[in-house]
């Protein structure tokens, strides 16, 4: 029943863009084509499975909420996050942060980590028809402090190189393993809480740092490096900011990492897309909302991330951005969030391609201006859901709402037994 409706709509939908100049047939086939990497840390609000008696999250990075059933280890996280990806039409790429490694029970420092630890998620990525990406991790250690790759004590600053290059070496391995390059993010919570004077000491040492990382080529891996406004306890200074970061992959040829939490207030994401893409070959996003001080609610269909995804298609970057997500709430159900993340940064993307750009592009060098404003508000209530439905069906996941029974089954048999 529901199927038929489904695909009533849709012819409707398809009629509807068709008048527009829109193919829904074409727009089906690259949200085929549109890979999110899912970032493993919403399973366990960053935990990860390091075996270290301190397991507060501590330095550089903060969750909040304790909602239960959060995985506890790598069995129930990798059977979380295949629950969330069978709720989400597509197939689309996990993000992995050091500290999720398979450490066996066993303490490993984040100075001594090796591919070894990371064999399990290889095979099983391989099992599960997913590639990978990597993270190094830098917060939530004894040494992570207030200054990580920035701080001018060598011993702590050279513990942070090592942790780096091995993870370079780690994602290069899995590149090479799945035949696809890993994505690797690196983004370290250096900064200062209250005034201070040495700026450009720490710049330049997380400068000379990164320098020393990327020496090494790895070739089935790529560098993105990613700024932030501010840190929790760390509200004064960032020393990673994103102009730092904006002009280091300029300069030495790195991917940008744009988080949508990480900017000020009135400041526009989806703006830094054109003005970065001249100089910057390819982009990483972490897709996540910004509330208050916080970075990392679930992404919702908000202004930011349809503004993102719409300068993306409108800039021809589609094949320049890898599309990461990252949120880390701890306070509602975590598949769900998951999903409703997944789902929504989806739409987006699905809403930015339903545009009939050039059309739309020609007005406005015709100086039609008001006919690009109104076009584009028209836009806003077309029936894009029906088009994103119609995907669901076609990848053989819940449509509409109808998810939200499969998270509840899935907490009834699995989640509410933790
Ligand atoms: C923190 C950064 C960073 C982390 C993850 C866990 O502000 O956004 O990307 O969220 O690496
Ligand atoms: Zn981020």
């Amino acid at each position: 029943m529901k199927e038929e409706l489904v695909k009533k709509a849709y012819e409707v939908a398809k009629e509807r863009y068709a008048e527009l100049g829109v193919d829904t047939e074409k727009v089906l086939q690259q949200m085929q084509d549109f890979h999110l990497s899912l970032h493993c840390w919403q399973a366990d609000d960053v935990h990860g499975f390091e075996v270290k008696e301190e397991t507060e999250l501590g330095s550089g990075l903060a969750v909040t909420g304790d909602f239960p059933g959060a995985a506890r280890n790598m069995e129930e996280l990798q059977m979380d996050i295949l629950k969330a990806k069978s709720l989400i039409p597509g197939t689309h790429r996990l993000n992995l942060h050091e500290i999720y490694g398979d450490f066996k029970g066993k303490p490993v420092d984040r100075d001594e980590v090796t591919v070894e630890h990371f064999q399990s998620w290889i095979d099983w990525a391989k099992e599960n028809n997913t590639l990978l990406d990597f993270n190094s991790s830098s917060f939530g250690h004894a040494k992570s402090g207030n200054l990580t790759l920035a701080n001018p004590d060598k011993g702590i600053r050279e513990f942070w190189i090592e942790h780096t290059k091995r993870c370079r070496e780690i994602s290069n391995a899995i590149g090479e393993a799945q035949g696809d390059p890993c994505i690797m993010n690196l983004w370290v919570h250096d900064g200062c809480k209250d005034v201070s004077v040495n700026h450009m000491m720490y710049r330049n040492i997380l400068k000379n740092s990164l320098d020393e990382i990327f020496a090494k080529e790895q070739p089935m891996m790529k560098d993105c490096i990613e700024g932030k406004v501010f840190g929790m306890g760390l509200e004064s200074f960032t020393v990673g900011s994103h102009d730092f970061y904006t002009a280091y992959a300029a300069k030495y040829n790195k991917i940008l990492t744009i988080d949508t939490g990480h900017y000020h207030p009135t400041e526009v994401p989806g703006d830094k897309v054109s003005a970065v893409l001249p100089f910057i070959k390819e982009l990483m996003l972490h897709v996540s909302r910004p509330v208050r001080w916080d970075s990392d609610h679930v992404t919702i269909m908000d202004d930011t991330t349809q503004d993102l995804f719409s300068e993306i298609v409108r800039a021809g970057a589609l094949d320049r951005v890898h599309y990461g997500l990252d949120f880390f709430d701890g306070s509602i159900n975590r598949i769900a969030a998951y999903v409703i993340g997944s789902r929504s940064a989806q739409k987006c993307m699905l809403k930015a391609l339903l545009e009939p750009q050039q059309r739309i592009a020609e007005l406005e060098l015709a100086g039609e201006g008001y006919k690009v404003l109104g076009l584009l508000e028209e836009l806003k209530a077309m029936p894009w859901q029906a088009v994103y439905d119609e995907f669901c069906v076609r990848n053989n996941v819940p449509v509409g709402e109808s998810w939200m029974q499969d998270v509840d089954a899935y907490v009834a048999a699995v989640t509410s037994k933790r």
